[in-house]
């Protein structure tokens, strides 16, 4: 094991999007946060780096669903995400943004210096073209059926069902996310990183020199390897990101995947101009806590990255957890179905560490795991309130009531007392171990394991008994017990901040660090401050609300899917031969004057032309119609609207987002053939 000097440790840029949920807290952010608290206290030299990830197709996604700009989603979102993070005392010592003019020009270095040794192959190839919305589709403009486990909802760089990265040719059925059309080939050039010639510099750097990773992390890394490494495109068809600094690059910019990792970076030179001795020195420790579905970034294609610049250090370890689940459901933010942190923080306020607890003590480090409301109340109720709480509300009102809350003398120990005494420093090992090992879980039960110790040991000794015949005894035993809380004031800082800021005020201390765990101790007499409960019960009709809001959403969800309507009653095959359906060809559109909806169509049917006025102006802008080809029922009798005679009815579908788009051809066909 090398020396270690300094930690580096980063927590995955969340996507500026969209706000963040409990599934980011547990899987990333707290882990993240008690292995930096607990660092910090043990007086190391190490830095929490983390930001808003701000390119992308989630982004430019968002911003055409919202009808606003990138920039605009990207300001919004990034306050929401960093507020809530800071009221959940993630303790980052930077939150930076990947818009920042840092960010532009350490990813744009980054990309020349690789570019000018060549390290890239520049590739010419045929992607996917969405001709309605003249674009490119990359990444998750695009989705399709997995080729590995066939889910259907695979996007263009990455199945997020079995975790495989992808290319978007490499999908079954594409379809465009942007208009729902099936996308063409069409030739466009671009970068690549040419990964597996790095195919045995990952494998010995992971498979051999790095067995002691996460099971879950390893075995996805030696997958991968395993499977073959491939080109990976380094730059995309976008206008949102950071542009490619080449020459003969215009309308390029850097793939999101590219630049995000390079954020860490950007952001230590933020923070400090002593940034390079937190990526450049081999005595610094760098630990990403990422989800899964980022394995293949860290493990494989940044590491790639970073060995290709050369000055740079790489991930000691990569603790990747699994997903958090919601009530026995997948969290999904277009299906709602999530705790937002935001929303918590206005439903359950100051209760902020008692979710740091639950969503702890159920984190997905091995596998999925599940967050309920009743395990939320369970873990308050049963754990920190008549656990902790209550070992600690005793101690201080009992000292409070027998000794004016002044710290009572030790007087001659018993076996007993010297018993309760020994656990603390074994407790406190145990809490390292796990800590320094990323089973934040174990290290957890750990703390609450000594939180029982302390009262049992109140309940054993009965000291409101003894008190009536014995009160040197009692001086003792809630010495013993203060000394235990003061312990707990730093065992429990890393998991549990707001509470251990509170208890140190209830103890009227300032400096309790983790090294003095089991050394230092309260002094006689040392005055201790009026305590308040560290934890409040949760009743039952606060967690009935929550169940009934996510309820109320699962209500809500089926309401859109059963939109659908039900199947009309049968008719005859003569029946539907009555109708005149053909195809025709929009050959003049214009508004149709003082109304919103209405477009004046004129439709080249083959047999005649003729005007059509339709309800789709708010979709469907006149210019950009004409040429299209489109179904007609030609022979519905004759209407007026607003004056105009209308032949025929143009067939329409809606759209998930309530737009009526045209039901046209899969190829051109000559007008006026028939529907049949
Ligand atoms: N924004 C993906 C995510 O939020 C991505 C992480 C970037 S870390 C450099 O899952
Ligand atoms: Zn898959």
């Amino acid at each position: 094991m090398k020396n270690i000097a300094r930690y580096t440790v980063t927590a995955a840029l969340p996507y500026a999007n969209g706000p963040v949920h409990i599934g980011h807290l547990a899987g990333v952010y707290i882990p993240a946060d008690i292995y930096v608290r607990y660092l910090r206290l043990r007086g190391k030299d190490v830095i929490y780096v983390c930001g808003s990830d701000e390119h992308g197709v989630p982004i430019t996604l968002k911003a055409r669903q919202e009808g606003i700009k990138p920039q605009d989603v990207v300001d919004k979102y990034n306050k929401i995400i960093k507020d809530s993070f800071q009221k959940f005392g993630i303790s980052f010592d930077i939150y930076s943004r990947t818009t920042n003019k840092t960010h532009y020009e350490t990813a744009s270095e980054f990309f020349k210096k690789l570019y000018n040794q060549g390290d890239f192959i520049q590739k010419t190839t045929e992607q996917y073209y969405d001709e309605e919305v003249k674009q490119f589709l990359a990444d998750r403009y695009i989705v399709g059926t997995c080729p590995h486990c066939h889910n259907e909802n695979a996007y263009g760089d990455q199945c997020e069902k079995c975790g495989t990265s992808l290319n978007a040719t490499d999908l079954i059925n594409p379809h465009s996310m942007v208009s729902g059309s099936k996308p063409v080939l069409k030739a466009t050039s671009h970068w690549y990183l040419p990964l597996e010639k790095y195919d045995s510099f990952l494998r010995k750097w992971i498979l051999e020199d790095h067995k002691e990773w996460k099971s879950n992390v390893y075995g996805q890394c030696k997958s991968w390897l395993d499977q073959g490494l491939q080109p990976r495109a380094v730059s995309r068809d976008l206008d949102w990101g950071v542009p490619v600094p080449v020459e003969g690059a215009t309308g390029k910019v850097l793939y999101v995947w590219f630049d995000a990792p390079i954020g860490y970076i950007s952001a230590t030179k933020e923070l400090t101009k002593d940034w390079e001795k937190y990526w450049k020195s081999a005595d610094t420790k760098l630990v990403h806590f990422i989800g899964k579905d980022n394995i293949v970034f860290h493990c494989i294609i940044f590491p790639a990255m970073l060995k290709a610049e050369g000055t740079f250090i790489l991930p000691e370890n990569v603790p990747a957890n699994e997903f958090l689940n919601l009530e026995g459901d997948k969290i999904s933010t277009s299906r709602n179905w999530a705790v937002w942190l935001h929303e918590y923080l206005i439903d359950f306020p100051g209760k902020e560490d008692v979710l740091r607890y639950t969503l702890c003590a159920n984190a997905p480090e091995t596998k999925d795991n599940d967050f309920t409301w009743k395990d939320f109340q369970a873990r308050n109720n049963n754990e920190l309130v008549a656990i902790l709480g209550n070992f600690v509300n005793r101690t201080l009102v009992l000292t409070h009531k027998y000794f004016e809350g002044k710290v009572p003398t030790c007087n001659q120990l018993t076996d007993y007392d010297k018993q309760a005494l020994a656990e603390i420093p074994i407790f406190k090992k145990n809490i390292e171990e796990n800590i320094e090992n990323f089973k934040f879980r174990e290290a957890l039960k750990s703390l609450m394991d000594f939180a029982r110790l302390g009262n049992k040991y109140l309940a054993d000794t009965e000291p409101w008994i003894v008190y009536k015949t014995d009160v040197e005894r009692v001086k003792t035993i809630l010495n013993i017990s203060l000394q235990i809380c003061l312990n707990l004031s730093a065992a429990c800082e890393p998991f549990l901040p707001f509470t251990a800021s509170k208890l140190k005020s209830f103890l009227n201390i300032t400096e309790f660090g983790w090294n003095d765990i089991g050394i230092k101790t309260l002094a006689d007499e040392h005055k201790i401050n009026k305590p308040e409960l560290l934890f409040a019960k949760i009743e039952d009709s606060e967690i009935e609300a929550q169940i009934t809001k996510l309820q109320n959403t699962k209500l809500a969800n089926e309401a859109t899917n059963i939109s659908l309507e039900a199947q009309k009653t049968n008719i005859s095959f003569d029946d539907f031969c009555k109708m005149d359906i053909r195809i025709g060809k929009i050959i003049e559109a214009e508004r149709v004057p003082k109304t919103k909806k209405l477009l004046k169509l004129t439709i080249d049917t083959g047999i005649d032309k003729r005007t059509v006025v339709s309800g789709i102006a708010e979709f469907h802008n006149p210019e950009k119609i004409v040429g299209k080809q489109v179904t007609i029922l030609a022979n519905l009798e004759p209407r007026e609207i607003k004056g105009i005679t209308s032949h025929g009815m143009i067939l329409m579908a809606e759209n998930a987002g309530g737009e009526l788009v045209f039901v046209s051809p899969e190829k051109d066909v000559k007008q006026g053939s028939s529907v049949k």
